[in-house]
């Protein structure tokens, strides 16, 4: 089987009980979160193997977000509980449409005291795939340093490396952002970005100048995820697009990272370019359909049902 790595920061997570502003919530649900930690996940409930390299405090909320992430089956060799260093929080507002803010609470994470040092050749044994994301660069400026490493070894030993610039402005400044991506464009082989930030991100979002823009770094794959719009693909000169299914979204936090991880399933597995959008969508939109930044990441068999409008029996 096929196994996938990440790097990042975790949160608990607090869903409010009801929707609307946040000053008007009173109660919330406690759950999990973090980009990467939702791959990583995701990866694990499609049956890919599945590792995770992360810092929690060495409190009670880490012990929570560590003995769930062992739970989900996902490899925690590599996350370390450090003393002095609270486990975030991120309090989520939600809309009617599933749409939301997050308001963190995440200053000093224990993710900022990982280094390059680190970083361990031992990580990337039987490694197919190192995944990376903007969160985590966002969070401390040596991070960028540590993602470089990682990619420095991915490449040497020839792992390919996806990357969502997962763009967090209430971490850092487009400015900031920018500069960091520009120095790992060159080193992704699948690009996987929302539409609103590929534009904040070049400034531009036609199909002939997002072409140029992956062409430029040699990026094999540029996949651009468009909501509930669907996602387009483009490789070796060509658009493919497939569009999104129809749900009622009740949280779509998290939507980005099981798109990502059902990308990354398919393109291990070597499905076509349309096999991979409409997989990867269907993820997605699962996603979405379930409160929590995880909860509704699917097992293989339920992207598949639900991808070919099969009915799983229930009772
Ligand atoms: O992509 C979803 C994540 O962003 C969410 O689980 C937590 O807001 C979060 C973050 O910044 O990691």
């Amino acid at each position: 089987r096929f196994k996938v790595m990440t790097v990042g920061d975790a949160m608990i997570t607090f869903n409010p009980s009801v929707q609307g502003p946040l000053r008007f919530v009173e109660s919330f649900n406690r759950k999990v979160g973090g980009a990467e930690l939702n791959f990583a996940i995701g990866c694990a409930r499609l049956g890919l193997g599945s590792k995770w390299i992360s810092r929690l405090g060495k409190d009670e909320f880490g012990r929570v977000i560590y003995n769930f992430t062992r739970g989900e089956g996902v490899d925690v060799s590599e996350v370390k509980l450090v003393e002095g260093y609270p486990t975030s929080l991120n309090f989520k507002e939600i809309n009617g449409d599933g749409s939301g803010k997050t308001f963190y609470y995440r200053y000093h994470s224990p993710i900022t005291t990982m280094t390059p040092e680190k970083v361990k050749d031992e990580w990337f044994e039987e490694v197919d795939l190192l995944h990376l994301t903007g969160v985590f660069m966002a969070i401390d400026p040596n991070n960028l340093k540590v993602v470089k490493k990682m990619i420095e070894i991915a490449k040497d030993k020839g792992i390919p490396v996806s990357f969502d610039p997962n763009i967090r402005l209430k971490l850092w400044t487009i400015e900031e952002a920018r500069n960091a991506y520009n120095e790992i464009f060159p080193y992704v082989d699948i690009l996987l970005t929302g539409l609103d930030e590929i534009r904040l991100i070049i400034g531009k979002d036609s199909a002939e100048d997002l072409g140029k823009f992956a062409d430029q770094y040699g990026i094999q794959d540029l996949v651009i995820k468009d909501g509930a719009n669907g996602s387009r693909l483009y490789r070796e000169g060509n658009w493919v697009e497939a569009p999104g299914f129809s749900v009622n979204p009740i949280d779509t936090v998290g939507a980005g990272d099981g798109f990502d991880a059902g990308y990354v399933y398919g393109w291990l597995n070597g499905f076509t370019p349309a096999q991979l959008l409409r997989f990867a969508n269907g993820v997605g939109a699962l996603v979405t359909t379930v409160s929590g930044d995880n909860e509704g990441l699917p097992y293989l068999e339920e992207v598949s049902a639900f991808i070919n409008n099969e009915s799983i029996i229930e009772r």
